[in-house]
This record gives structure tokens, sequence and C-alpha cells, in this order.
């Protein structure tokens, strides 16, 4: 389906898409180009849920996330500006899903935040995290049993010496430097 004005998932509520795909309107969300400034096609509130949901071309500005969220079984065919941005401070949860082709990053924290990535497929974008350039707040980044491929700068950049990175049973072939400037990395059984 269309998407003309961005989808709010309300605080604690369950969007469930059923696997249905959702694109942008390009003249009134995003072109899915790397211009700033799209809006997402779907904005989670606190506590809420994505679900079951194909995200295809254009994808805008793809999620956006304010607090807590889950976002399970979620499938980005092609990623916009970003995949997923966390607006606001809290604890998102990806789980099952994957996504690919995007021009620079994938998933955008700009708030802190832990970001807990399970069971994800990541290919093909410039990197797979970026902590907002210049930042300094603490974010905690968990990867664990997923697959990630041709990230052409890092799996994880920040400029914060706080920020953490785990990673554990996950595959990954060709990410660049894959810590970029991170100072606290622990790894097992990738
Ligand atoms: O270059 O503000 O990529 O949320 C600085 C920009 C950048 C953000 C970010 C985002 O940090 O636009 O999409
Ligand atoms: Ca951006
Ligand atoms: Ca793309
Ligand atoms: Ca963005």
């Amino acid at each position: 389906m269309v998407v003309n004005s961005t989808i709010v998932v309300e605080a604690g509520e369950v969007f469930d898409g059923a696997g249905n795909r959702y694109v942008a309107n390009p003249e009134t969300v995003g072109d899915g180009s790397q211009k700033e400034n799209q809006k997402s096609v779907f904005r989670l509130q606190d506590g809420a849920t994505l679900k079951n949901v194909v995200l295809g071309a254009p994808a805008a500005d793809g999620v956006h996330a304010y607090g807590d969220a889950l976002i399970e079984n979620v499938v980005w065919e092609d990623i916009g500006e970003d995949a997923m941005t966390i607006k606001e401070e809290g604890h998102v949860v990806i789980r099952g899903g994957s996504a690919q082709h995007g021009s620079d990053k994938m998933f955008q924290i700009n708030a802190p935040a832990k970001l807990d990535i399970i069971n994800f497929t990541a290919r093909d974008a410039g990197k797979m995290i970026r902590q907002v350039g210049g930042s300094t707040f603490h974010t905690e980044v968990y990867i664990e049993g997923s697959v990630i491929t041709n990230m052409n700068e890092a799996i994880f950049r920040t400029d914060s010496q706080t920020s953490k990175v785990t990673m554990v049973n996950t595959r990954y072939s060709n990410v660049g430097e894959k810590w970029y400037n991170v100072e606290h990395v622990s790894e097992s059984g990738n």
C-alpha cells in the first residue's frame, strides 16, 4: 500500500502488517534519496511494536522510534535515507527481518539508547549503525545471531568514547573497519 502520511503506532500499541508491503508517497513522505528532512513511513511512540512489515521503495526516512520499541520481522527491501532512527531515549529491539541497499546509514542513533539487533540480516550499506556525528552521549549496541555483509565503512561508528558494542554469534564479511572509533568492544563466537 502507498503511505501518504506517516503511520503512527501509538504508545504501547502493536501494528501487525501481516506481511504487506508499504511504500512511501514520494511527494508527501519522501523519495528515499539522501535528502534530509524526509518523513518516516512509521513513527513508533514509546512502547510500540511494529511487526511483519515489508518496506518497499521508496522507503523515505524509514522508521522513527520515540522511546522503547520492538521491531520484529520487518524487511527493508531498499533502505531510503536511512532505515530506522532512534529519536528519543529508549530501548529498541530489532528481532528478525533484514535491510539492504542503503546509500549511507542503516540504523541511526540520535538519542541515548540501547539498541539490540537479534537474528537480523544486514547487507549493502555505508554503515550498519551510526551514533549521530559529534555526539558524546552513551549508547549500548548489542548484536546477536545476525548476518552482516558488505558495509563500506563499518558495522558501528560513533564519536562517543563511552559507547559500547557487544556482538555475539554473528557472521560478517566485508564490513570495512568493522568498529569505527568505538572504544568499548566485546565479541564472542563470531
Ligand atoms: O550530518 O544531521 O543522518 O538522522 C548530520 C545530519 C545527520 C542526520 C542523520 C539522520 O546526522 O541527518 O538522518
Ligand atoms: Ca541522514
Ligand atoms: Ca536505497
Ligand atoms: Ca534520516
